[in-house]
């Protein structure tokens, strides 16, 4: 590594400038904050006692070949996470997002048990299986000892089939019936009215227009706060109640509680610009769920850096500067390394230093930190849905490989922990490909220069030391990862080993408010080149496109040859095996007819799927 001389002192003011300029909206009270998010039921079993409950169905041990019993209670419970507090403080996570607490059903609905709690039929006690009022006090008061915050998940667009409320002739306008008083499915999921007022997943829907209800469920929660001193909530299904009741409750908790008090919302699209009705309502920050999608696109399905920061871009616009809070998975989806054929470690480990390199509130799902795997949300076989292969139990001891995978995830929050920039400052981009991306984060004290190498393959790139854009003045350390980098003339060269990243402390000039770079046209290493053709005389090249995995779903044009009557798509993949669809005349998306593999899509249509060796 060669250090360049500080030959351009004023840099440090100009980055920033230029990054301080942004307005920052809403508080930013939580940036700092690494979230970890368990399943009370899934964590650990700290009290055997109570596994049953109040029905003896209610658990069936999973013991790794009875996959239907991970449809019922595993036994974890509140002092299960008491006990592996000094755990979570070791993995150096500073706030837990606990799944609701709250009294479930007794009963299974349709099969099902509410194991993952979002079925209540009490919101003032906690559920037998998962102990006590004083085991959550206890809980919050032993985190807090230690510097850890807790967050409650709140349920407030439904409850169990059989909770007291469902019958009862006083609370028939606590619920969204139909005039001859029956709960009705949502079947249109673009229309918003249907998507707050239908039955989700065939639950009872909460009429949160009715004053009643607000106000019920606004004490409800201001007694749990009263009673544990609990540091905020994570609000369940939120773009299924009326955006008017978050309003209110947000506001009412902050005037209480202030602002430090952190409510953060679910809203779960996958794009962007349907998040921005939910910027205004006093929300602490939201679930990026779209990056979510851009994440796993490109660190996982094959997707370029290119569509990655295609992404950033439109967010960039749509969120305006909200505070978001990010993820590479959670219980609702797949676990990150479901579907990935190789390197599904590596490619999970380079997901998460994007994660902590890069500005947001980063959340873990339990049992990333180790690689726990997880399954397809729908049987491959039986079509059944199977989201609980996804929220195994935490094994009580680690294996060599989780171990590893552990140390791995633990290092890389200390860094983004005793690194002010890597949580303070938008991301500045200084060179992207198709795999290798290199952007700044900076303040006044510290500046790093962070690189991925997204390729399965050793990767050197260089990019300009000065630009219209930036001036490189110093070179430092290398601060993580093990990459080379060497100044020669005018140019910086970065050389990356296979999935990793590296960040390096330096002096830079910002000379623009513009955080984008364009793009270069260099593939990495592992790229091939898969044909698609398509038999339809009347379509020029310019009428096909490719949208999938691989594009993060966005219609992309790629070198289209005629042949005869049919057209050929030039279209450059990695190693692995990508769903698509093909785009006709930028309208028609289409199952391709000559894949040799197709499989369901979630809208009763069919994705095409293409294997590269
Ligand atoms: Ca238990
Ligand atoms: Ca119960
Ligand atoms: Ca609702």
């Amino acid at each position: 590594m060669s250090k360049l001389s500080k030959w351009m002192l004023p840099g440090l003011l100009a980055l920033f400038l230029i990054f301080g300029c942004k307005p920052i909206k809403n508080n930013y009270l939580w940036q700092n904050e690494i979230i970890y998010f368990l399943l009370i039921d899934r964590f650990h079993n700290g009290d055997p006692t109570n596994d049953r409950g109040n029905n003896p169905a209610s658990h069936v041990t999973y013991d790794g070949t009875n996959p239907e019993a991970l449809k019922t209670y595993q036994g974890g419970d509140l002092q299960g996470v008491i006990q592996r507090l000094d755990y979570l403080d070791s993995l150096g996570i500073t706030a837990i997002w606990l799944s609701p607490f709250f009294d479930n059903s007794d009963s299974d609905f349709v099969g099902w048990w509410p194991y993952h709690g979002y079925h209540p039929v009490d919101f003032y006690s906690v559920d037998e299986h998962f102990g006590t009022i004083a085991d959550l006090k206890e809980l919050v008061n032993e985190a807090h000892r230690r510097g850890i915050k807790i967050l409650f998940d709140m349920v407030f667009n439904q409850v169990a089939a059989n909770h007291p409320w469902v019958t009862d002739p006083g609370k028939k306008d606590w619920f969204h019936r139909t005039s001859e008083g029956t709960f009705f499915p949502i079947t249109d999921w673009f229309d918003q009215a249907q998507i707050e007022r239908g039955a989700l997943h065939g639950m009872p829907d909460l009429n949160t227009e009715n004053p009643e209800v607000v106000d019920y469920l606004t004490q409800m929660s201001q007694f749990w706060i009263d009673q544990t001193g609990c540091d905020g909530f994570r609000l369940d299904a939120v773009k299924h109640v009326n955006p008017s009741f978050w309003d209110h409750f947000n506001r009412t908790i902050h005037q209480k509680y202030g602002n430090r008090f952190f409510v953060i919302g679910e809203i779960f699209w996958g794009e962007p610009e349907r998040l921005t009705p939910y910027l205004d309502l006093d929300f602490n920050a939201l679930f990026d769920i779209p990056g979510y999608y851009a994440i796993k696109n490109t660190f996982g399905q094959g997707g370029s850096i290119g569509d990655l920061s295609d992404f950033r871009k439109q967010a960039d616009h749509d969120y305006n500067s909200y505070p978001m809070a990010t993820l590479i998975d959670n219980h609702d989806v797949v676990r990150f390394n479901v579907g990935i054929q190789s390197h599904a470690d590596a490619k999970q480990n380079l997901a998460l230093n994007y994660l902590l390199t890069s500005p947001g509130i980063p959340v873990l799902y339990y049992g990333t930190e180790i690689g726990l795997p997880g399954g397809p949300l729908e049987n491959p076989i039986t079509g059944d849905p199977q989201d609980y292969v996804n929220r195994l139990m935490f094994p009580d001891s680690l294996n060599l490989r989780e171990s590893r995978i552990l140390e791995e995830t633990s290092a890389l929050i200390r860094l983004r922990k005793s690194s002010p920039a890597l949580t303070k400052s938008p991301l500045f981009e200084i060179y992207k490909d198709w795999g290798v991306y290199a952007f700044l984060r900076g303040n006044i004290d510290e500046q790093l220069l962070v690189v991925l190498n997204n390729a399965a393959t050793s990767e050197t790139v260089s990019f300009a030391m000065k630009n219209d854009r930036y001036a490189f003045t110093g070179l430092g350390d290398e601060v993580w990862g093990s990459g080379g980098m060497i100044a020669t003339g005018d140019s910086i060269w970065v050389t990356l080993q296979p999935f990793s990243a590296a960040v390096w402390s330096v002096d830079v000039a910002v000379v623009t408010a513009n955080p984008w770079t364009d793009f270069t046209e260099r593939y990495t290493g592992d790229y091939q080149v898969a044909i698609f053709k398509y038999a339809q005389s009347e379509l020029s090249p310019d009428d096909l496109a490719i949208a999938g995995d691989f594009t993060n779903w966005k219609p992309k044009h790629f070198p289209t040859q005629v042949d005869g009557d049919t057209l050929k798509m030039q279209v450059p993949l990695r190693p692995g095996s990508y769903r698509y669809k093909l785009v006709l005349n930028n309208r028609d998306w289409i199952s391709d007819p000559l894949a040799r593999f197709q499989e369901a899509d979630p809208y009763g249509g069919q994705n095409s799927v293409i294997e590269i060796p």
